[in-house]
């Protein structure tokens, strides 16, 4: 399966739909679930940027995550096949205590809210508050060591998840960040969304985001996080070498090979806007690339 532009356009689609959906719930009809529990966070004002935030229902209902279906209203409509209960995430590899932490654990860290940009590869784009911590926080508590320069992250793999009945990618879903970006203060471990816990759909109960990079490099419903000494291989770089870098840095000068990334269109609006070099973050993460093209590290 491969990206096609269709699902950069079929936003108006699905807009159309749950147009019908709101309506039959407004005559009680059918009733939407909606995100349970409220999470304990604070506010962490210097990351409370001004900016319009996006309408839940679009973040919450227009989903990448293909274990639970590769269109976009799938991971809504089959979030019920995620089960969470009992999560644990590992955490090993080049560290000096490798550990595994339950749920209880990782929600006993300091939760704060951020509100980031997030920019897919396919041109749509959300700015949500998140809840969570830094992962520094958390690759602290493991103790990296000397060889530990790169982090892999592995996500969930359950043949009862519909995506997963198919190789769409080779499962599980993995990804990679170098240890400096890893380690960065705006990479982040999110527990909830709009003040509540994560939503199945969006990756529960816990994921990554990476608000510089596009939207692929920030994993969903993570199990375990290897400290590797080798860049490792992402699904999306077996799946489409031709298309996936390691980097995948948001950046509105290196069109994909088969469209331009020099506009995005919030999800909810019409209008295509302008995409920002590393989505906005440029004062913050520029420094890590020094001296490489980013035209080759894509
Ligand atoms: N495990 C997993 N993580 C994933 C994906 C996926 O298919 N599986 N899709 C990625 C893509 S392409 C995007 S754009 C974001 C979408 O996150 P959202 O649905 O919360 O907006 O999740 C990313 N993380
Ligand atoms: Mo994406």
């Amino acid at each position: 399966m491969r990206l096609t532009e269709n699902h950069v356009t079929d936003e108006n689609l699905y807009l159309n739909r749950r147009q019908f959906v709101k309506g039959m719930t407004a005559t009680g009809l059918i009733g939407i679930p909606f995100i349970a529990n409220a999470l304990d966070f604070s506010k962490n004002q210097n990351y409370q940027e001004k900016l319009k935030l996006t309408d839940p229902e679009h973040a919450l209902h227009y989903n990448n995550f293909y274990e639970l279906g590769t269109s976009k209203e799938d991971p809504f409509r089959n979030a019920d096949k995620l089960k969470t209960d009992g999560w644990q995430v590992v955490i090993e590899g080049e560290c000096a205590k490798p550990q595994t932490f339950d749920m209880d654990d990782l929600l006993k860290l300091e939760q704060e809210e951020r509100i980031y940009r997030f920019r897919c590869v396919e041109g749509w784009s959300m700015v949500v508050p998140w809840i969570g911590f830094p992962l520094s926080k958390l690759l602290s508590k493991v103790e990296p060591n000397s060889k530990a320069k790169y982090v892999e992250f592995i996500s969930i793999e359950d043949p009862n998840l519909p995506g997963q009945r198919f190789r769409v990618l080779d499962w599980p879903y993995r990804e990679g960040l170098r240890m400096d970006e890893a380690m960065h203060p705006l990479t982040f471990m999110a527990t909830g969304i709009y003040g509540e816990s994560l939503p199945n759909q969006n990756g529960a109960p816990i994921r990554l985001v990476v608000p510089w990079k596009y939207g692929f490099k920030s994993s969903k419903s993570i199990v375990k996080i290897r400290l590797v000494e080798k860049q490792p291989l992402s699904s999306w770089m077996v799946a489409t070498p031709s298309e996936y870098g390691f980097y995948s840095n948001v950046n509105p000068n290196v069109s994909h090979p088969r469209w331009s990334q020099a506009k995005e269109r919030p999800l909810g609006s019409f209008f295509k806007k302008k995409t920002l070099m590393f989505n906005g973050y440029e004062n913050e993460v520029a420094s890590l690339y020094k001296g490489m093209d980013l035209k080759k590290n894509f």
